[in-house]
């Protein structure tokens, strides 16, 4: 059958360069994603294959069938998975670690252009490891604080600290169905142990200790990443953020980073504001130098720092082709293979800079945290000589092709801005859902997949539940998204075409946008964190299985995705995430991820692919949840109008008196 032509993105930039692309003949993830024959086996929709051991690979395409082995459909089919949620853990957690040599090397003296930026974090992480503090010093405190998370990594028996933060009865829950995580490097290593040819043979028991992996990277190596990064680079707070190709300048050294991590581009957010590099770059005859990021990278910078972002994952090669990047400079995943072969047909030289990450072509500069200003003015300097060999240039400019968006609502800001420095809280978050102003919260998180219209089913769903009242946190790629399209503005929150009633008064009342952008991948485990704290508030049960929310990936394409949805569902919540189901083929796996696993967590992981569908799950699940905590039935028409008759009023007076009543 021959495949259905989508339309690429709902972004116009991106429209914009990628009819360059065709017109320059260079093929781009979303050419080749167009072209692609899926193999049928690994699609699902023809059976499984396993190539777990070499008397394989063993293909099974109907129920009954058996590998070499003996191996069944189902156990191939969990086993499959369970390595695919092992490898995103690893991928997320080994990034923590990194972070944690950081903070030890910066707390030893050896991390050049580092400090400590959040002291109070230190401390406030420092006690939730029960690591004393008295009478140290803030380097000592951060060296007790890194080896801590560096010993959690290679913890062999007992359980990892994060958990004792989760509310007391989903610790309890963990502990009696086993799968409370011992250390995180263990629970990875099992995973491959277990799924190794003559092991694990029982899909459930499989996939169980699947999310004791899964858990190990939410309230482990994501954790400790996201606290250790707020440590280091500050903990985010709203700032004003360009977003979309359109940020990059004609008449500036345009320099991307892209990747995850942030202690490289940290440095070179410093680097770039150097004065010498600056009339460098000037005397190159650049009006100046404009940093940018891509992916998860760019969350990392704008929250912290406000430098825009590009884009999000299918941006990275576009960005390229816009023919304006001097250098794109990437360090571990969601980095693709063509940039360097896009890159040939410009300028652009890209540069990878992780000791675990090299590709064929690219330049590598390696980075070393004890010289890292040294590397990152080095790499800019490179950026700044290649100024001069631009050719031709489509940056696309005008509506449409840049937008601002409000990031860096890290969980304390959250509470700070519920209550102010003496009652930081979740209270009033809690009872705006409990009386029904907010129906409930949706995580939309996740990828881009360029199977799926770029976007359109991330704003798709955005779209529809802010109209119903339902609260969006987001994070990595899909808040990318929402920014692009403006739901990470102030004024959108007060829409009534865009945002419900309830919702609208909610966001008048804070000055919050109507999406909350709360950082990048691993930085998924600040929603826990924030599930954790409305759990422990009280007013809407006593665990994260109790409260109106849901977690999405519509548009999700990584190992990674899985693992954050698997952590997610064993901490209790109710993950929809779309593409499609990787176990499609194994009816018994689908069901010990949705009926099994809701039967024992409280959370469940299905996968449906509309937008609408998407929506329907969602609102259906909240409306339970408000049912089973007896609260209120959401009505859209209870709620809206409470400030408006003044607020149209406030609107009428001239901008003195405006300016007089807000401040006196
Ligand atoms: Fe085939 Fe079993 Fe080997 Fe898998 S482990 S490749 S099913 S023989
Ligand atoms: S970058 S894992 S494409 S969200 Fe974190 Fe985006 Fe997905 Fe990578």
């Amino acid at each position: 059958m021959a495949k259905q032509k989508i339309t690429p993105s709902i972004d116009p930039a991106a429209c914009y360069v990628l009819d360059v692309a065709e017109l320059m003949g260079i093929s781009t993830s979303f050419s080749r994603a167009a072209n692609h024959k899926p193999c049928t086996v690994g699609s699902g929709q023809a059976g499984v294959c396993c190539k777990n051991c070499y008397m394989g690979p063993c293909r099974i395409t109907k129920e009954g069938q058996v590998g070499i082995c003996g191996a069944t459909l189902e156990t191939i089919a969990a086993r499959n998975l369970a390595r695919a949620i092992a490898a995103g853990a690893a991928a997320h957690s080994d990034h923590g670690r990194d972070l944690a040599f950081t903070l030890h090397a910066v707390a030893t003296g050896e991390a050049q252009g580092y400090a400590i930026r959040d002291e109070a974090k230190l401390y406030a992480v420092a006690a939730k490891h029960g690591i004393p503090t008295k009478g140290k010093t803030v380097m000592e405190t951060a060296l007790d604080v890194a080896n801590k998370a560096i010993s959690e990594f290679g913890q062999q028996r007992g359980e990892l600290s994060y958990i004792s933060t989760a509310p007391p009865k989903r610790q309890k829950l963990w502990r009696d169905q086993r799968v409370a995580p011992r250390g995180i490097d263990r629970e990875v290593v099992e995973i491959l142990h277990r799924t190794h040819i003559g092991d694990d043979q029982d899909a459930s028991h499989i996939l169980l200790s699947a999310v004791r992996t899964a858990l190990s990277d939410g309230w482990g190596g994501s954790m400790w990443a996201t606290d250790i990064s707020d440590i280091l680079f500050g903990t985010p707070s709203p700032k004003v953020g360009g977003v979309n190709l359109g940020c990059l300048e004609e008449k500036q050294v345009n320099i991307i980073v892209h990747g995850h991590e942030p202690t490289l581009s940290e440095m070179i957010v410093a680097a770039v504001q150097d004065p010498d590099l600056i009339e460098y770059a000037k005397s190159k005859g650049a009006e100046g130098i404009n940093l940018a990021g891509i992916c998860c990278t760019a969350n990392e910078v704008m929250m912290r720092q406000g430098i825009p972002s590009a884009g999000n994952f299918l941006t990275q090669e576009l960005a390229i082709l816009t023919g304006a990047v001097e250098a794109m400079v990437v360090d571990v995943q969601c980095i693709m293979q063509s940039l360097v072969g896009v890159a040939e047909h410009f300028h652009t030289e890209i540069i990878t800079t992780s000791p675990k990450v090299k590709i064929t072509g690219a330049t590598h500069i390696e980075f070393d945290e004890h010289h890292a200003m040294d590397i990152a003015k080095n790499i800019v300097r490179r950026a700044i000589d290649n100024y001069a060999n631009r050719g031709e240039m489509h940056i696309p400019t005008g509506d449409g092709m840049s937008e601002q968006m409000v990031p860096g609502f890290s969980h304390e800001y959250l509470a700070y801005m519920q209550g102010g420095n003496y009652r930081a809280s979740f209270r009033p978050l809690n009872d705006a859902i409990a009386s029904g102003r907010i129906r409930g919260v949706a995580a939309n998180v996740g990828c881009n997949n360029p199977g799926f219209t770029h976007d359109q089913v991330h704003m798709d769903v955005v779209a529809e539940l802010l109209k119903n009242d339902v609260l969006v946190v987001s994070t990595g790629c899909g808040a990318i998204a929402a920014g692009k399209y403006g739901y990470m503005k102030g004024s959108t929150a007060l829409d009534p075409e865009k945002v419900g009633p309830g919702l609208r008064e909610v966001c008048e009342a804070i000055g919050i946008p109507p999406v909350l952008h709360l950082g990048s991948c691993v930085d998924n485990s600040r929603i826990l964190t924030v599930l954790s704290q409305m759990a422990t508030e009280g007013g809407l049960g006593d665990d994260i299985s109790d409260i109106p929310a849901v977690g999405l990936a519509p548009e999700w394409m990584s190992e990674k995705a899985l693992a954050i949805a698997t952590y997610c569902v064993g901490s209790g919540a109710y993950v929809i995430m779309g593409v499609r189901n990787p176990v499609d083929f194994s009816d018994a796996v689908s069901h010990i991820m949705s009926n099994e696993w809701e039967e024992r967590f409280g959370g469940k992981l299905e996968f449906v692919i509309e937008a609408e569908e998407i929506v329907r799950h969602t609102l259906e699940h909240i409306d339970k949840k408000r049912a089973a905590l007896k609260l209120p039935a959401y009505d859209p028409a209870r709620f809206g109008e409470s400030g408006d008759a003044a607020l149209a009023a406030y609107l009428e007076l001239p901008v003195e008196e405006q300016m007089a009543e807000l401040y006196g």
